[in-house]
């Protein structure tokens, strides 16, 4: 069966590009922790005609017509994210994270003359972007502070947390991370936010699915406002959402709705709805344990062969490690992994003696390969591949030989959303130029 075949005739340009991205993401090892693959429903759900309706507003009160039906299906995202993290609230339309966070700032930091202040975790600790870093809006939006990790340790600093609170009197207190490798003391965030009366946001983007599979402490009843991706741990469609106290319902949604945005992606909030779904499950409970146990076998095979791993190991998704003790900076290791088809991000580690972009540290994680039903025993193996890359790094042919092992692997674990016949691994190794042909 011929793959796309609208597509193929109206535009076999893109069509060609897409499938070239199915076959590579087919066969490489998905190690970046922020990556997932959703389910077959959940892509049906994405690519359906809701991407043609308009619906400002929120159910029952709509700026246009002929709602009935995005009506009920933004109701059941609703129900479904509430029942699924024990909310009392939430909003299902943000675009993604970002949009998700300021939303929250916004709702909570409502008007000129109120405290503008936000104290986040610095981008280079862990943090996300849009926690107050300098290069972000919400560090011109809002004036903000950033806290740190400790530097033996590398666990959050509650120390340096506490004291920028009563020195800085935030607004608001941003927990969560992008490139936290621990467990996050949500308790203790909400004390200190209590402390110097600051509200706290607790950004779940990274740990939404092991929070909903029961394999992290939730968030929710700590946090003032929750934010969170759809598409990471979560296993959901490309999008955001937001999870409140009863108390900031309405400042969510005006903040979101008309404050930030206009129409919701509606097939995003549909797909949103069927991954909810799918993660209200024992088997979705399985799979986030399951991914922590693959991270820390990986993190263990990691060490045992003398790699540095950011504060020693791991209690989640993702590990950070320092490249150096490879012999190799972050970029060079992550381009190295790549060619061998080991997919992941070069990021920056605490206190990084590099830049941003060619940082001292490689981001990996399991969701992805969890997701493809990869188990401990794999995961020892894919550690012993990344080592194995990054010493060859100049040897193209050896990372071509780790490359050609990876897709057998992969091959034997197909991902979720993927349907026979398997994308052709040729089209991996065509050349762009035959795109026009
Ligand atoms: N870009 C995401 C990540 O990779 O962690 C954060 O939003």
């Amino acid at each position: 069966m011929e793959r796309h075949p609208h597509m193929r005739v109206t535009d076999p340009v893109i069509a060609s590009l897409v499938e070239r991205e199915e076959a590579r993401q087919f066969y490489t090892a998905k190690l970046i922790p922020s990556e997932n693959y959703a389910s077959t429903a959940v892509l049906e759900a994405s690519a359906t005609v809701l991407t043609n309706k308009y619906s400002e507003g929120y159910a029952r009160k709509r700026y246009y017509e002929g709602q009935q039906f995005i009506d009920a299906i933004e109701e059941l995202a609703i129900d479904r994210a509430k029942a699924l993290f024990g909310a009392d609230h939430a909003n299902v339309q943000p675009y993604s994270g970002s949009p998700a966070n300021l939303a929250a700032y916004t709702a909570l930091i409502a008007k000129k003359s109120d405290n503008q202040r936000i104290l986040g975790m610095g981008l280079p600790h862990g943090g996300h972007l849009t926690h107050g870093w300098k290069v972000s809006v919400t560090s011109r939006f809002f004036s903000a502070e950033q806290y740190a990790v400790d530097e033996q340790t590398h666990l959050i600093d509650f120390d340096d947390v506490r004291a920028k609170a009563l020195a800085f009197r935030p607004a608001v207190i941003v927990c969560g991370a992008s490139a936290y490798p621990r467990i996050i003391d949500f308790a203790r965030f909400a004390e200190i936010a209590a402390e110097v009366g600051a509200r706290l946001v607790a950004d779940m983007a990274h740990i939404a699915g092991l929070v909903a599979g029961g394999a992290h402490p939730s968030p929710v009843p700590y946090a003032d406002v929750v934010t969170s991706t759809s598409h990471k741990t979560l296993r959901g469609p490309r999008g955001g959402l937001i999870l409140c106290k009863a108390e900031h319902a309405r400042a969510v949604d005006r903040a979101v709705f008309p404050g930030l945005q206009g129409g919701p992606h509606n097939h995003t909030v549909a797909a949103l709805a069927v991954a909810l779904q799918e993660a209200d499950t024992d088997d979705f409970k399985r799979y986030a344990h399951a991914l922590v146990a693959n991270a820390k076998a990986m993190a263990e095979q990691l060490l045992s062969q003398g790699v540095r791993l950011v504060s020693g190991g791991t209690d989640n998704h993702l590990i950070l490690f320092d490249a150096a003790s490879l012999g190799a900076t972050g970029k060079e290791a992550a381009v190295a992994m790549d060619k061998a088809g080991l997919e992941a991000n070069a990021n920056s580690i605490p206190f990084d003696p590099r830049g941003p972009f060619d940082p001292s540290g490689v981001r990996i994680g399991s969701p992805a390969l969890t997701a493809r039903g990869l188990g401990p025993a794999d995961m020892v193996q894919i550690a012993n591949w990344i080592v194995a890359a990054v010493r060859a790094r100049e040897d193209d042919t050896a990372l071509a030989g780790i490359c050609a092992d990876v897709r057998e692997m992969m091959t034997a674990y197909p991902p979720p959303g993927f349907e026979k016949p398997w994308p052709d691994p040729a089209l991996l190794d065509t050349d762009r130029a035959l795109l026009d042909t």
